[in-house]
């Protein structure tokens, strides 16, 4: 910076806490720039030459005090859309933020993916930021977790919002994990008193959420006037100091101004009266903060007017400079989706089994990959609800260990110990959103949901987080947590809330891999391609067939992968192609042989698909031009259901190959009921099914 410094006049050594006049020059350059950024966002919004603005104006304060205190690339960044000049602070450039702003190619953040203000960097450990408020909180737990895996001490992560994203469950989820692993968390809460037009008395009770969260045991709290840029240099050492002393969690709550609306979207005029803007003005930083550096005489007027002139300069070059940025080219939408450098689809996963030992259930060789895998990992971490043998590790010597409620991890604990096989609170959205923080960070987590139909509060950290993560970020963070979920029904008693399949609303996700086996050998095989791969997988192991005598397989060897994509031919046939999956591949076999018994004429060919997503279009091409009549079953409810698309591709591309329509056989339109009969009715059954067959070949 082209500025000389003057000493501080005030005698005061902590006046300004420790900081000389270059770093206070420093900081004020720094936020005038990120207001100025703002500024010429608005006018290129105007202009419709970018598409959104957000800004980050009157948070500048507490955000250049905070990106002082941290220290990148060794510390975490799970950052907000208003965080502008706390990114300028850890090294984004102007330019780097109009790219985000035009959509350029070469944003880093997402090349032209994301709007902009959702912050990534990869050089500067800036995670992708995405929109929905409140997600970051998990995952940065996570990724402090991670740091007290690695036993990196001192590392801390940062994490950020307003206050009304602190109302967002995953906030006080975080918290909970942050306090009971005492971890290296900073949160700090930008509160400007609004959500959009919210105002906190609508927010949160007592309209303060550094006393609201004053229960937690361990939080460092602190509460500042996040104008102030001094006093929020000091809250911030202090909180980042706690935390990185090993101390755990700090939370910063910093009170601040939001001059510009929420967004240009928004007209704060509609819903704040003209004296409350006028207060807000009066405690803006851009000006009372040189002001003080001019009366304490750190920086005189000339130095002022030419550092304004300087900023003017920089934001001019970089606007002219993004402006004439390439756009992204409409062929690039599908890359990233999954990962460039491991395909679980090639031949490399193609591996024949070495059988060996007695045979096994789905369950025990499920339990046999993990070990084995972990063993050859160490990076794997398993983790969950019930998930450990027993979480109180001196009781061991007297109780045998818990290992899941369907004894799937069982041992783990004992064989890899309690750091990498560990109960996690009951909070699905928890459990994914942390492994998504270890995986970003290049663990390996491996989390159950104990039951698929308790994976839905997480569905906001699969969907908008873990399936998008490497597309929004055009290739630069990636997740590839193993995701293991019990499901599915004919239990006999499961009911609406232990029997529910509903694996076609994970298959509509571009970015996650979907797999669900039908027996114990491709169970093995599959897991340990979705261990061995880089993408996130949806692991679905059908709870109805973790102890089927027919099911069983011996140990195939503990290499043995199945890829990805690839179906199964369970049974050959020459007059009817059945396409399914999971519980329904030994139903649809026992049916088919019903009916070649009563047909000895006709043959059924069956597949099963073994994953979901990515499916065996060319198995299913294949069989289909030689039997010209297909059913595609399934557990799930029809409508909707995976059979859907299926049966609509193969309409679109066989068309010319049919002999008859495309079926589908699925649950009833319902939910699973408790009564065993009523369950039969509404669960695909072998006559039902066989029935369907016959209808069809009759056709
Ligand atoms: C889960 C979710 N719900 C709603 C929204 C829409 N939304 C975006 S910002 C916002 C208000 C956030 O307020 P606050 O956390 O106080 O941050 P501020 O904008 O005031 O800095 C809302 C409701 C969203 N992005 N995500
Ligand atoms: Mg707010």
């Amino acid at each position: 910076m082209a500025t000389t410094i003057s000493k501080p006049k005030s005698d005061s050594a902590d006046r300004f806490a420790g900081l000389d006049g270059e770093s206070l020059i420093r900081a004020f350059r720094i936020m005038h720039l990120s207001r100025r950024l703002d500024d010429r966002e608005v006018t290129l919004k105007r202009q419709n030459k970018i598409y959104f603005q957000i800004s980050g104006a009157g948070h500048e304060a507490i955000q250049v005090a905070a990106g002082i205190v941290l220290r990148p690339p060794a510390d975490w960044f799970y950052l907000y859309y208003r965080d502008r000049a706390l990114c300028l602070t850890l090294g984004v450039t102007p330019r780097e933020m109009l790219q985000q702003a035009v959509g350029a190619a070469d944003d880093p953040a997402s090349g032209g993916r994301q709007m902009p203000s959702h912050w990534g960097h990869k050089d500067h450990n800036i995670v992708s930021v995405s929109s929905p408020t409140g997600t970051q909180y998990l995952q940065a737990a996570g990724c402090a977790e991670a740091s007290l895996y690695r036993k990196t001490a001192g590392e801390v992560t940062l994490v950020t919002s307003g206050e009304g994203a602190t109302s967002e469950g995953e906030f006080w989820e975080s918290l909970n994990i942050a306090c009971l692993k005492q971890l290296p968390l900073v949160y700090l809460i930008e509160d400007n008193g609004y959500a959009i037009s919210v105002p906190i008395e609508c927010q949160t009770a007592g309209q303060n959420i550094s006393q609201l969260v004053s229960g937690f045991p361990g939080l460092f709290r602190v509460e500042v006037d996040g104008t102030d840029f001094v006093a929020s240099y000091r809250a911030m050492r202090e909180a980042v100091e706690h935390a990185r002393s090993g101390a755990g969690p700090a939370l910063v709550h910093a009170h601040v101004i939001r001059p510009y609306s929420h967004s240009l979207s928004d007209d704060e005029r509609m819903y704040k009266t003209a004296a409350e803007r006028k207060a807000e003005g009066e405690r803006d930083p851009i000006l009372s903060f040189p002001k003080m550096l001019v009366d304490e005489g750190i920086l005189d007027r000339h130095m002022l007017q030419r550092i304004t002139h300087e900023v003017e300069e920089e934001v001019q070059e970089a606007t002219q400079q993004a402006l004439r940025d390439p756009a992204p080219s409409g062929d690039s939408a599908m890359t990233h989706l999954y990962s460039e450098t491991v395909d679980p689809a090639s031949a490399e996963f193609e591996k024949a089994p070495e059988f060996h030992g007695a045979p096994m259930t789905m369950v025990d060789l499920i339990n046999a990959t993990l070990r084995e895998e972990m063993a050859r990992n160490p990076e794997i971490l398993v983790f969950g609800e019930d998930v450990a043998d027993c979480s109180r590790a001196e009781s061991l010597c007297e109780v045998k260990g818990k290992g899941g409620v369907f004894k799937v991890t069982a041992g783990l604990q004992q064989q890899f110990g309690a750091e990498r096989s560990f109960n996690t609170p009951l909070a699905e959205a928890a459990i994914v959103g942390r492994a998504i923080g270890m995986a970003v960070r290049g663990l390996k987590p491996v989390p159950e949901i104990q039951f698929f139909d308790y994976i839905w509060p997480a569905m906001m950290q699969i969907r908008d987080e873990l399936a998008t993560f490497r597309w929004r970020s055009n290739g630069s963070f990636s997740c590839p947590a193993v995701l293991r979920v019990p499901i599915g029904g004919y239990l006999n008693g499961g009911a609406i809330y232990h029997s529910q399949c509903g694996e076609s609303e994970f298959t509509h996700l571009p970015g996650l891999r979907v797999v669900m086996p039908s027996n114990a050998l491709d169970a093995c095989g599959l897991l340990r391609t979705a261990l061995r791969c880089d993408d996130p997988v949806l692991f679905l192991e059908h709870k109805k067939l973790y102890r089927e005598p027919y099911n069983r397989s011996a140990h195939p060897g503990a290499d043995f992968t199945v890829p990805f994509g690839k179906a199964r031919v369970v049974k050959p046939g020459r007059h009817l192609t059945v396409i399914t999956y999971g519980a329904l591949v030994q139903k649809c076999l026992q049916a088919a042989t019903q009916v070649e018994r009563r047909n000895p004429e006709r043959s059924v060919e069956i597949l099963d698909l073994r994953s979901l997503s990515p499916y065996d279009w060319e198995a299913i091409a294949e069989s289909v031009e030689k039997t010209s009549r297909v059913i595609v079953a399934h557990e799930d409810t029809l409508s909707w259901g995976y059979g859907a698309e299926i049966a609509a591709r193969i309409a679109d591309e066989l068309f010319d190959h049919l002999d008859a329509p495309v079926r589908r056989i699925g649950a009833l339109d319902t939910w699973v009921g408790y009564h065993p009969q009523l369950e039969a009715a509404i669960l695909p059954q072998t006559e039902r099914i066989a029935g369907e067959f016959e209808r069809l070949l009759a056709y």
